[in-house]
């Protein structure tokens, strides 16, 4: 299994490289094309690209193009398989397969939000002891670790 991550911040057209099979045999019968095998979900974010080498064995080389935005907070693990084939053009091609597994890293990018739409409306008795509790408000991030770590806020008298 081959295990990428990512960042979320990314931008579209990105490219990531995959390690390439091998394949001893010679020419045709080595490896001669890659095909990717995931979800319409997984495929319409990732997409294969396959480009021949400019050496003298021109030997293939592939990569993974990221095709649209991620985002870590809608989803944060891509799986896919990556299919590799020889050439044997009388049928008796082999083929072998890699899992990839691509996680999806983090970025700062939401704001802590206060529940209740950032607006409380509280009633205090004029008698109320000092240092009572009127209200304690809530803010979420939707960030990971420290991205999303809120300092909570209490308001007291
Ligand atoms: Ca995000
Ligand atoms: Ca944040
Ligand atoms: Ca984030």
């Amino acid at each position: 299994m081959i295990s990428l991550s990512v960042s979320e911040s990314v931008p579209v057209g990105t490219l990531l490289p995959l390690p390439t099979a091998t394949d001893p045999d010679f020419g045709d019968f080595s490896v001669t094309g890659y095909r990717l095998q995931a979800d319409p979900d997984v495929a319409e974010t990732f997409e294969l690209q396959v480009t021949k080498g400019g050496g003298q064995d021109e030997a293939l080389t592939i990569q993974l193009v990221v095709r649209r935005a991620l985002d870590r907070e809608v989803n944060d693990r891509y799986s896919m398989r990556v299919y590799a084939a020889d050439g044997d053009a009388r049928g008796a091609s082999n083929s072998g397969a890699v899992d990839v597994l691509i996680s999806v890293v983090d970025v700062n990018d939401n704001r802590p939000v206060f529940e209740g739409e950032g607006r409380y409306e509280v009633t205090v008795p004029e008698n109320v002891p000092h240092h009572t509790t009127i209200l304690r408000v809530k803010a979420v991030d939707d960030d990971q670790g420290l991205n999303g770590q809120v300092n909570k806020i209490v308001h007291i008298i």
